[in-house]
């Protein structure tokens, strides 16, 4: 990896750091997911930090409309959904439900997905949101504003989980770029998921929860590992940050 990419990851580990590692864990228990929600999120925005931490605490999938400063269309988009038009805002689709801010998100993914409470360390609370703006402060401004870009004709698909520190910049680079992407969580579920995918602190043959995402994933691609980047738009399928962030750039940035 260059010295910039190294760099990167250290600032984004020291993000995850400043976020105690929330965004890591989710779930072992996998809900059925028809319809995806629609997720208007900025990177950067430490209340959408919030959001997607409790996205991978929950193990759900969620289409991201990417809303950077000096967005245009995902903007016109949000505006069109009839409410405030703040971040986060996540909409339903199969219901027209639109749930706007954190607290009211966090609400309705945890009395809807999870056991009914919002954990302690995803509430919208002062502390929270004060970490969470450091972690953000620790970026920079990446993730922030918009850069012009080519717009695909369809959706690419990342797989992530919040606190993955290689995935940051990709998200970050997506939301720059104002790229719509399915978020598939890939949240670590048992002590054998942790670690980096060189090295996984388990020793030994790796075995994610049978019939889980992770499951699935390793028996579809070989591995699991985050970030990974489909483009249906090239029918590419991209794995490693460093990689990833080059085609991304080579496709998309004008
Ligand atoms: N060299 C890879 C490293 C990717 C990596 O190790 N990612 C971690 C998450 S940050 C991972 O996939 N860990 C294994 C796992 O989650 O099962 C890259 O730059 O993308």
């Amino acid at each position: 990896m260059s010295m910039t990419g190294s760099r990167n990851i250290a600032g984004s580990v020291g993000a995850s750091t400043l976020r105690l590692w929330q965004g890591t864990m989710g779930s072992r228990k996998e809900v059925e997911q028809t319809v995806l929600p629609v997720l208007y999120d900025r990177e950067s925005d430490p209340a959408c930090r919030l959001v997607r931490e409790s996205l991978t605490a929950l193990n759900l999938d969620v289409d991201v409309r990417p809303v950077p400063q000096g967005s245009v269309i995902h903007r016109m988009e949000l505006d069109a959904l009839g409410g405030k038009g703040v971040l986060p805002t996540l909409h339903f689709p199969d219901t027209g439900e639109v749930v706007e801010g954190v607290e009211a998100i966090n609400r309705v993914l945890f009395s809807r997905y999870g056991h009914g409470k919002v954990p302690r360390l995803q509430r919208a609370n002062r502390l929270n949101l004060f970490l969470s703006e450091l972690a953000s402060r620790a970026r920079g401004s990446r993730g922030t504003r918009r850069v012009e870009a080519r717009r695909p004709e369809q959706a690419l698909t990342l797989y992530s989980f919040e606190s993955s520190p290689y995935s940051r910049p990709v998200r970050e680079l997506l939301c720059e770029l104002e790229i719509p992407y399915r978020l598939i969580n890939i949240s670590k579920q048992q002590r054998a998921d942790l670690g980096p995918a060189i090295c996984r602190l388990h020793l030994g043959e790796y075995q994610p929860i049978p019939g889980s995402k992770r499951d699935r994933t390793l028996r579809e691609k070989g591995r699991v590992q985050a970030p990974y980047l489909i483009d249906p738009n090239s029918g590419q399928e991209v794995w490693e940050s460093e990689r990833v962030l080059t085609y991304l750039k080579n496709h998309y940035v004008v």
